[in-house]
């Protein structure tokens, strides 16, 4: 006869069966009860598993959308690009040094901006973003260069400027403003700014 035939489970308690002997059925009866303590126990511990599972599933999941999140930020880095004449102009959001922003400029095709004309002077101005441009004493004071390696023939700078009046100041800044032809400024090259880069093809991603 197995243990299953001696005892009977009356609301939750431990009866013997009616014709099991006494002594034995007491003992079936405890090892009954252990076994039900031990299953308890094993559920309990297969919830608190789940439990901990959720957790770390919740966790992970939060985690790679919040990488998510900041890739798409990256991403829309690049804010517009313009078709002016032969070339495309692109903004690059999120104040950057001089040199960053040129290398951000370039790792998307393009470099900071070189200004040839007045009307092309006038249609940055347009934008209404102060941004780095691609101009720079910084291999020899007062001998501006744009990037290109061509030197600067006609500047627009604003009244008193250049004045390397700062530390650093070896770098060019275009800064919006009314009239729209001085408004160039020499700044520290490691100063935060905005910049528009320029290049011949649409910029990559
Ligand atoms: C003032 C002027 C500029 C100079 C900046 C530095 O605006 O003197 O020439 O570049 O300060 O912050
Ligand atoms: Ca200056």
């Amino acid at each position: 006869m197995t243990d299953r035939n001696m005892i009977v489970l009356h609301q939750g308690r431990c009866r013997a069966h009616p014709q099991s002997p006494g002594k034995r059925q007491k003992q079936v009866c405890l090892a009954s009860r252990r076994r039900c303590c031990g299953l308890a126990v094993c559920f309990g511990l297969l919830c608190l598993l789940l439990v901990i599972s959720n957790i770390v599933l919740c966790l992970y999941y939060i985690n790679l959308k919040m990488e998510k999140d900041v890739q798409c930020q990256l991403r829309n880095q690049t804010v517009i690009a313009k078709k002016y004449g032969s070339s495309y102009y692109y903004i690059l959001e999120w104040a950057k040094t001089w040199s960053k922003a040129r290398e951000d400029c370039r790792e998307k095709g393009g470099d900071l901006l070189i200004i040839n004309s007045k009307e092309e002077q006038e249609f940055i101005n347009k934008q209404g973003i102060n941004t780095w441009i691609g101009l720079t004493d910084a291999e020899k004071e007062g001998e501006w260069k744009w990037v290109d390696g061509s030197a600067l023939t006609t500047g627009y700078w604003m009244s008193g400027e250049p004045n390397n009046a700062g530390p650093g100041e070896h770098c060019a800044v275009f800064l919006v403003s009314p009239p729209a032809l001085n408004s160039w400024n020499d700044m520290n090259c490691m100063k935060p700014s905005d910049c528009i880069c320029e290049s011949t093809k649409p910029p990559l991603n």
